[in-house]
């Protein structure tokens, strides 16, 4: 094959007449394809970078955050928003996905609002916070998902004595990169509703092992309708999935209990458990995706980087970036990424490595 050149200006007999031209170009808005060197790599330029936020950092940041600075003071959330050095300053953890920790104090509320960026909890600490979906009360305890899809008001309150931090997860970095980011003040707080409720959404799609509602009249949304994933229903699944292992690696994939589907259509949510000794394998992906180590304590190697993950600790995945995890004891991890994504527009790519 001949390899391609690209012709620096200078290279030209008719220098003068092609620099001439190139000016004329620039000036009506317009670039020449053929003098852009950098725009088709052999593989992805990734600009997001392996990186790893340690939970004792996180948590002793947030809760001086919660002596010092009131909720309506923080944009209605006390998030401290893991930020990827390589992505020039944005609050972002990787080119798609916002991660975060927020802390709500006792008894405290943040109000309502809604955003076209979708959005998920995962508990890490505490106790006794309720989130409202759309007036839906969703009761918020360790090891729980809970989905707050695009356009759905939400607010959280903590009614009890105690702090709780939990992790967030927007694909708000991808909702601002189409430019379809949308954000609207909620109505009045909804207060005074009953705290210890089940929420509607795990009365009616909660029954586990396939049962789902027969009669389902109204239009179906693009999100899963059960709004939170239990930790004794993930953890119990995790168990008996890692019996029938061989390998010591289990994984689940959060699913729309109607069709099985991905839990929103921007975001795919699991829980990986590795026992002790045992290794996720090295592995590459498009798409990135956020990590957070919900017990245990481990060592992965993302990229050229290793990282040692003890409780709450959280680290980032970039596309293309290879992965490969060894747990020290057992260990179980959530991880958020941009997968639907990447399916639907065809550009999913997976392998070993
Ligand atoms: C948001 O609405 C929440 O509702 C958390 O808890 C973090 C980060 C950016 C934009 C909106 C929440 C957020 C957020």
């Amino acid at each position: 094959m001949v390899a391609k050149r690209f012709f620096a200006p200078d290279e030209f007999e008719n220098k003068a007449e092609v620099d001439e031209f190139y000016k004329m170009v620039a000036e009506k808005d317009l670039q020449p394809l053929w003098t852009q060197k950098g725009l088709m790599l052999g593989e992805p330029p990734i600009r997001d970078i392996p990186f790893h936020w340690r939970w004792s950092d996180i948590k002793k940041l947030s809760e001086r955050s919660g002596e010092l600075i009131p909720i309506d003071r923080g944009g209605d959330r006390r998030v401290l928003s893991l930020t990827n050095p390589g992505l020039g300053g944005l609050p972002y953890a990787s080119t798609t996905l916002w991660g975060a920790i927020q802390y709500l104090g006792p008894r405290e509320v943040a109000p309502a609002h809604r955003h076209s960026a979708a959005a998920l909890r995962f508990v890490v600490e505490g106790s006794g916070v309720w989130t409202l979906v759309n007036g839906d009360p969703v009761a918020m305890e360790p090891g729980d998902l809970v989905l707050t899809p695009n356009w759905t008001w939400h607010e959280h309150h903590n009614p009890g004595d105690t702090p709780m931090m939990w992790f967030d997860a927007l694909d708000l970095p991808l909702i601002r990169s189409v430019d379809a980011l949308f954000y609207e003040d909620g109505p009045d707080l909804m207060v005074n509703r009953l705290v210890d409720a089940v929420s509607s959404s795990e009365l009616e799609f909660g029954g586990g092992a396939g049962l789902v509602p027969f009669d389902m009249e109204d239009e179906q949304p693009n999100h899963s309708p059960l709004l939170a994933f239990r930790w004794k229903d993930t953890d119990r699944t995790l168990e008996s999935l890692l019996s029938r292992r061989q390998d010591g690696y289990a994984a689940l994939r959060f699913s729309d209990p109607t069709n099985g589907k991905d839990v929103m259509p921007t975001m795919r949510c699991s829980m990986h458990r590795v026992a002790a000794g045992s290794e996720i394998s090295p592995r590459q992906t498009t798409g990135s995706s956020i990590w957070l180590t919900f017990a245990g304590s481990a060592r992965v190697s993302v990229g050229e980087s290793e990282f040692q993950l003890e409780h709450g600790d959280l680290f980032v995945v970039p596309s293309w970036a290879s992965m490969a995890l060894s747990a020290n004891e057992q260990t179980d991890l959530f991880c958020v990424s941009d997968a639907p994504v990447l399916e639907a527009l065809g550009l999913m790519r997976q392998r070993k490595l």
